[in-house]
């Protein structure tokens, strides 16, 4: 562990006015949830082609909603990780804290983050295909319902279209309100952390990019380098559910 950076990172966290903080799978990895490019990465099994595209759940809407309703049963037996429960304290602590995440599991808010900006949906909501209007809410499953099971048709909407998962998929535009919350955020800051993402996928790989140019410092914690590695001004080389800790006891 770099203790150089460790303490570097901790001393312009106490002084910042506000700390965006951007995560993706890499924070969930320790909670046993697999990443998307990872050596046990979902999309190792699955091609992102394949299940996470409009034209994918078009296709053969059954198997999008079994790789689904996999997906929910790993993360309704997840708990969230040190990494994740320390983010939410330090957003206590912190005079202005954005908690952006591309993840879709909800751990953030079981941590007791609040306000948490979840760029890319969340994977216990499902909505009208059709666009009726209709949203069902399962985070909190109804006391005593098993959980999904991998099996089943996709479910239907009352009004008779098919119901989606609220994600957003590959090809479809973010909800205009979470990234023009997340770019002003990553504008206004003075310190952005990004935890546990490739910084490959855009738009939100571009926000640290627009910290960055805004003159934040720019810390990046991930197990391996990513594209975003040579423009950040810290490079903090662990897991997250380790890291995060650690800086928190520096603060
Ligand atoms: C859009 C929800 C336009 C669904 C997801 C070329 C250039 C630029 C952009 C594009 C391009 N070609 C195509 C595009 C657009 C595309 C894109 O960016 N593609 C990439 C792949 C090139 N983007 C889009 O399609 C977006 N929409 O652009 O719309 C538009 C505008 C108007 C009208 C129409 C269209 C939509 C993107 C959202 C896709 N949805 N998820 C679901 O989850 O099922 S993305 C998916 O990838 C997940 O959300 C995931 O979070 C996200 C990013 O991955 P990461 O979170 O970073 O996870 P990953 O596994 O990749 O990395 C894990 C990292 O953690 C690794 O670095 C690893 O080292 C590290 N790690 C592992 N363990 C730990 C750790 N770190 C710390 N501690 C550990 N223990
Ligand atoms: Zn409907």
């Amino acid at each position: 562990m770099d203790l150089d950076a460790l303490d570097t990172l901790a001393a312009r966290m106490r002084s910042a006015a506000a700390i965006v903080v951007l995560t993706g799978a890499g924070i969930s990895a320790e909670s046993g949830v697999p990443t998307f490019r990872g050596q046990d990465g979902l999309w190792r099994r699955y091609s992102a082609a394949e299940l996470a595209t409009p034209e994918a759940f078009s296709r053969d809407p059954d198997l999008v909603w079994q790789w689904y309703r996999w997906r929910r049963s790993l993360i309704g037996r997840a708990i969230p990780n040190p990494g994740h429960l320390s983010l939410a304290r330090l957003q206590e602590r912190a005079a202005r804290f954005d908690l952006v995440t591309q993840n879709v599991d909800g751990l953030h808010q079981r941590a007791g983050s609040a306000a948490v900006i979840e760029l890319h949906g969340n994977i216990w909501r499902s909505r009208c295909a059709r666009g009726c209007g209709f949203v069902l809410d399962e985070t909190t499953p109804a006391a005593g319902s098993e959980l999904p099971g991998e099996g089943g048709a996709a479910p239907a909407c009352p009004c008779g279209a098919l119901l989606r998962p609220d994600v957003v998929w590959f090809g479809e535009p973010l909800d205009e309100g979470r990234i023009d919350l997340a770019v002003r955020a990553a504008r206004n800051c003075d310190v952005f952390l990004a935890i546990g993402t490739s910084a490959l996928v855009y738009p939100a790989a571009g926000l640290p990019l627009i910290a960055a140019g805004a003159g934040a410092l720019v810390a990046e914690i991930n197990v391996d380098d990513t594209p975003l590695t040579p423009h950040a001004g810290l490079v903090l080389r662990g897991k997250a559910a380790e890291m995060i800790p650690a800086i928190e006891a520096r603060l």
